[in-house]
């Protein structure tokens, strides 16, 4: 009805599950996994599926969360119960792994909801491998915290590292990109010694009162020129209220940049959606609009790619930038409405009907803008320096 066409030329794959969207963190938890069904539930109203491969989305296996993940770290994930949790009372049980705390609790299903995250995120990798998408949608993944042995940050698995690991395979070179409003400190750390992956983290930056604290300029790789991942990775650290228009422009710089010189047989994406005006975590005033220009322009460097999920936490807001993506994933963002459906599911809970909100209908309170000019041709002058010992 919104004449959504299958894209010419192209192919784009959507990987979800229901089964995942189950899953709750409690009560108090601002991770909401429900939030994937807004998100597909605006999609499916948009007439969008027409125009995609949609799969219903596997449990990765054991063994293949082994290629990142200890088996110590796996055998402990897979086995312990929400009762594991140590209590305030029995201070002698202390967290194992990270896991059981306030950020990363035991709940019912833990293992089954990150082992279908994964999964998500492994079928989006293998599709792109296979040739059979260009574009491959994991919006249930994108969970960048997560180490080898550790939970962090509401992440358990590292989808994204398990999806680049297996594009390694076939392409040469893979540049992962990370709008999440947080710091991608697990994919940095975990390809910190190549130079087949360079990581590129936009984030809110305050070591000592922002998660997780790392990812300053001048955090680049190892430091020995001697180590082949000198230089692959960087970091764009931002203050408080930044806007759109910087936000873009400073994207399609830096970016535009890493593409000259590395140029990267395929792309990881990482579209945390925390990075929108009036996230209950984030700090940022982006809007869907400015969320949305990196995605296009991500497609306009014409290699194939994978999007992930990630962070977001006004859930009505993430699902309207998520669709959103997915409509420019299939070229159709000149043909879908910017009113919400009539008969969208959940049409209430977007309070405002519409997929671009504006800042003050996101926020009560304006957000101060603490980035100025200088200091974002500062980040832009250290990144180009670095490049410089780039050349593939
Ligand atoms: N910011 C923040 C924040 N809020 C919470 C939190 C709040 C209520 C709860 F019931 C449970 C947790 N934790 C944090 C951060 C972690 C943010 C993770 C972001 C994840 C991502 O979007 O990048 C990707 C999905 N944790 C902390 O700040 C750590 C603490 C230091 C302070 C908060 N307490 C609860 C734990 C320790
Ligand atoms: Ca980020
Ligand atoms: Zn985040």
């Amino acid at each position: 009805e919104y004449n959504i066409v299958r894209p010419k030329g192209y192919t784009v794959s959507y990987h979800a599950t229901d089964e995942m969207e189950k899953h709750h963190f409690g009560q108090t938890h601002p991770m909401k996994p429900w939030r994937l069904t807004l998100t597909k539930s605006l999609v499916t109203s948009y007439g969008m599926p027409f125009a995609m491969d949609n799969y219903n989305t596997r449990h990765a296996t054991y063994e293949e969360l082994n290629a990142f993940h200890s088996s110590d770290y796996l055998d402990y994930l897979a086995t312990a119960a929400p009762e594991d949790q140590p209590r305030d009372q029995d201070s002698e049980k202390e967290p194992k792994f990270n896991l059981g705390g306030s950020d990363c609790p035991l709940f019912h299903g833990l293992y089954d909801y990150c082992s279908m995250s994964a999964g998500t995120s492994l079928d989006a990798a293998r599709k792109i491998c296979n040739k059979q998408s260009d574009i491959a949608i994991a919006w249930g993944g994108g969970l960048h915290h997560a180490k080898k042995s550790e939970a962090s940050g509401f992440c358990y698995i590292n989808d994204i590292v398990l999806a680049i690991l297996q594009l390694l395979r076939l392409y040469p070179r893979v540049l992962y990109i990370d709008i999440d409003v947080h710091h991608g400190d697990g994919v940095e750390e975990a390809f910190y010694s190549t130079d087949r992956v360079m990581t590129v983290s936009f984030h809110k930056y305050h070591p000592e009162t922002f998660f997780p604290g790392t990812g300053g300029l001048e955090d680049n790789g190892p430091k020995s020129e001697h180590n082949p991942g000198a230089h692959h990775a960087i970091n764009i650290p931002l203050n408080d209220g930044i806007t759109d228009e910087q936000y873009e422009n400073l994207f399609k710089t830096v970016i535009g940049s890493v593409n000259e010189r590395f140029r990267p047989s395929a792309i990881a994406l990482q579209c945390g959606a925390d990075s929108l005006a009036g996230d209950r975590l984030g700090r940022f005033n982006l809007r869907v609009q400015g969320h949305g220009a990196c995605v296009r322009y991500c497609k306009s460097l014409g290699v194939p790619m994978i999007l992930f999920g990630g962070g977001g936490y006004t859930p009505r807001n993430v699902a309207r930038a998520w669709a959103y993506e997915t409509s420019i994933a299939i070229g159709a963002e000149a043909s879908i409405p910017s009113t919400i459906p009539e008969h969208a599911p959940w049409r209430s809970h977007f309070i405002h009907d519409t997929l671009f909100p504006t800042l003050s209908q996101s926020l009560s309170e304006p957000r101060n803008n603490r980035n100025t000019e200088k200091r974002l041709r500062e980040i832009v002058a250290h990144v180009n320096e670095q490049l410089r010992f780039v050349q593939h």
